[in-house]
């Protein structure tokens, strides 16, 4: 047998990351490892959004990192500051930072960054400890406890008419029944920031970034989304990295804000119009999997080639806009299916794509431990087995099979 063909029969497996918040995340690097992650997904989570990410800062974490027996070629995220979203004056100095941090990343082997352009709020849940039938928590958006926040405690001018009428009764009837202790805990769930958020927000101060968006609509975002990948496309390209933007979380609008990468259509849109090899996809199938409408095998399959970075987990929806995170390979995602379209796009390009599982349960001894939400050690590492097993078993099955790479 040529050389060549014995080559095209190698597996080509998933690059198995998981996210570390950097030196002051509770799971260290070494119990990253033992989880069998080869490489971690991580920020300079320190510096402020906007600020130049120095090489030499960069070149210590990917060095503290490789001590650990670890790499780093995934960054996520290098935040988009808000006024290069809503396209405010001072944006080209922002775009200039944002242009040489890329080029910073790129010279220290960082091959693709993950972004998103979510107005305001980066994700969004409303209940971080629901209880699961086995005891283990997880993460839970309902849209009636978003119409509770925004309604009756953020007071929102004009709130009511993003909602239909059963739900304002029942966010007036749940109000009604919540102390202060309740009320409180919900505004902070919804704004205070999930683990990787930029922002964080009072509702006072909420209520005063809303204003900034206000005549931005979902053309408008889109438009300077289009402007941020044309001025910061040839910079990535330069510095042999790939973009991947992230999908909106959940991908609908909330608090009247427009989010413009939320199905296929949305991101086969932004590739038509940007067609730089740079613009490319974080496809997140916890996000895009929040919208029944969203094919997510399919979305595999025809978006292949701009896929840089899968973030593979699973919702299970109870009814519209109100879902929970299942386990990996339980809820609606047909996980199976969207990774044996894994395997035939890896196959198929001889690409080792990053992957990392998604969030996981809190579940076992991290219960009643302080963990970032989503993102505690074991229903992660959980996770990342399953997801493991399945595409080792996808693997075996087609080359038994006798499949063509
Ligand atoms: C949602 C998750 C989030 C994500 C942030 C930042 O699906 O992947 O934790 O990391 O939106 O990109
Ligand atoms: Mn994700």
């Amino acid at each position: 047998m040529a050389r060549a063909d014995r080559e095209d029969h190698t597996p080509v497996l998933m690059t198995q990351t998981l996210r570390w918040f950097g030196p002051n995340d509770p799971v260290p690097l070494a119990h990253i490892r033992q989880a069998g992650a080869t490489e971690v997904v991580t920020a300079l989570h320190e510096l402020p959004n906007g600020a130049v990410w120095s090489h030499e800062a960069i070149a210590a974490r990917k060095a503290m990192i490789r001590a650990a027996g670890l790499d780093w070629t995934v960054v996520e995220s290098l935040p988009v500051h808000e006024h290069i979203k809503t396209g405010a004056a001072d944006r080209e100095a922002l775009l200039d930072a944002y242009r040489t941090s890329l080029a910073h990343l790129g010279a220290n082997g960082i091959t693709t960054v993950t972004y998103n352009f979510m107005p305001l709020l980066d994700w969004t849940r409303t209940d971080l400890a629901y209880a699961m039938p086995d005891g283990a928590r997880a993460l839970r958006f309902e849209w009636e406890a978003v119409a509770t926040y925004d309604i009756h405690l953020l007071r929102r001018p004009g709130a009511t008419d993003d909602y239909a009428p059963a739900v304002q009764d029942a966010a007036a009837r749940r109000f009604a029944a919540m102390d202060e202790a309740a009320r409180h805990r919900l505004e902070r769930t919804i704004i205070a920031g999930l683990p990787g958020s930029e922002e964080s927000f009072s509702s006072a101060q909420f209520l005063r970034a809303l204003d900034d968006y206000r005549g931005i609509d979902a053309d408008r975002l889109r438009a300077n989304h289009v402007a941020f990948l044309e001025a910061v496309c040839p910079a990535a390209e330069a510095a042999g990295v790939r973009l991947v933007v992230h999908p909106d979380d959940p991908p609908f609008p909330i608090f009247g804000l427009p989010r413009v990468v939320s199905t296929e259509r949305d991101v086969a849109d932004l590739f038509a119009r940007v067609p730089s090899r740079a613009n490319g996809l974080c496809l997140c199938t916890g996000s895009f999997g929040a919208r029944l409408d969203n094919d997510l095998p399919g979305m595999v399959r025809r978006l292949g080639s701009r896929i840089g970075f899968l973030h593979l987990r699973s919702v299970r929806h109870e009814r519209e806009r109100v879902f929970h995170e299942a386990a990996h390979l339980e809820g609606d995602a047909q996980m199976a299916a969207v990774v044996a379209e894994v395997v035939a796009l890896s196959a198929a390009e001889r690409r080792s794509i990053p992957m990392r599982p998604d969030h996981g349960h809190q579940m076992i001894d991290d219960l009643g431990k302080a963990t970032n939400p989503g993102y505690s050690l074991i229903g992660r590492l959980r996770g990342l087995a399953e997801l493991r097993g399945l595409e080792h078993g996808l693997v075996h099955a087609r080359q038994m099979l006798g499949a063509s790479a």
